[in-house]
């Protein structure tokens, strides 16, 4: 399934109108968890425009891919796609956090369409995701279970007792991620809790490893295809390297940007930055394609 440069730019233009979107969600919201938004933003676009088997008109079709959205604080993200996929009506991203919204901070699984799990309580995304791994091979059913995580979240130490769990049950159908952008919500992981050697920790626990660049489409999707064909009796782990705030430049790599305001002229200085971003990313696509 290797991505064409069609489908490569395609990809890019959805990522950048989802940037976008979550931008206007925070704009709407007043605030909210921007940083970490914007960093799995290439991640969520090419689960749900490429890999992801889903029914937009039968949501809880038994046989379609599990998604887990353990860092559950990125619904800021997660809301905008799900969105635009179908699954709900853009109108209630102008309501997301406000009161009375079905739309909370962190998406209740009984009030979105799409949600297959409630998260945002750190440190449950990769042990519900191993049950519903599991829960296929009991069913005899094919679909994916795919999970992203935050590094700092990687803290929990429930994460490392499902990795060991996971590896245990050779749970082959699960796919997880961690977005690695090194940041958490007061500070740099390395200065917070050191999580170095990252890949290592995942591969004593018996996951088959991959450390790619996490805000780079093509690297994304081949370590999906290489997860996909995996012949070993290892769960798949990949460590995205990504950039807190990805797009906005006055975001970027910034912690302090976890969770942010946004006014008219921040709002308008981001959305310059994404226009900008985009060219960018359009340029590597024509540099870098096959
Ligand atoms: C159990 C739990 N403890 C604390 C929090 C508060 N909290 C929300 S986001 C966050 C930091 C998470 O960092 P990371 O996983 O790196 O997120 P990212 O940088 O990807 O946004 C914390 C501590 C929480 N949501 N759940």
């Amino acid at each position: 399934m290797s991505l064409t440069k069609a489908e490569w730019l395609a990809l890019e233009k959805k990522a950048y109108e989802l940037r976008t979107l979550c931008l206007d969600t925070t704009s709407w919201a007043g605030s909210g968890h921007i940083g970490g938004g914007m960093s799995c933003m290439d991640l969520l676009t090419v689960l749900y425009h490429k890999y992801l088997h889903l029914r937009v008109d039968e949501p809880n079709w038994p046989d379609r891919d599990r998604f887990v959205l353990s860092k559950g604080h990125a619904g800021i993200a997660y809301a905008p796609v799900l969105c635009d996929y179908g699954f709900n009506d853009p109108e209630m991203l102008k309501t997301f956090n406000l009161s009375g919204s079905k739309m909370g901070i962190h998406l209740d699984a009984n009030k979105v369409v799409g949600v297959d799990a409630s998260t945002g309580s750190l440190g449950h995304g990769l042990p519900m995701a191993l049950g519903m791994a599991l829960a296929a091979r009991v069913q005899g059913k094919d679909y994916k279970t795919y999970v992203l995580l935050g590094d700092g979240e990687c803290d929990e130490g429930s994460n490392w007792e499902a990795a060991m769990a996971a590896s245990n049950f050779k749970a082959t159908n699960l796919i997880s991620f961690v977005d690695r952008n090194g940041c958490m919500i007061d500070g740099k992981t390395e200065d917070v809790m050191k999580l170095e050697p990252f890949a290592d920790k995942w591969a004593a626990f018996g996951m088959e490893v991959r450390s790619i660049d996490g805000n780079n489409i093509k690297e994304i999707c081949d370590a999906i295809d290489e997860a996909l064909a995996n012949e070993s009796d290892k769960p798949f782990m990949i460590i995205l390297n990504t950039v807190k705030g990805e797009g906005i430049d006055f975001m970027e790599g910034d912690y302090t940007w976890h969770y942010g305001a946004i006014n008219e002229e921040k709002y308008a200085d981001a959305k310059a930055s994404l226009e900008k971003h985009y060219q960018k990313r359009l340029a590597r696509v024509e540099k870098e394609a096959e």
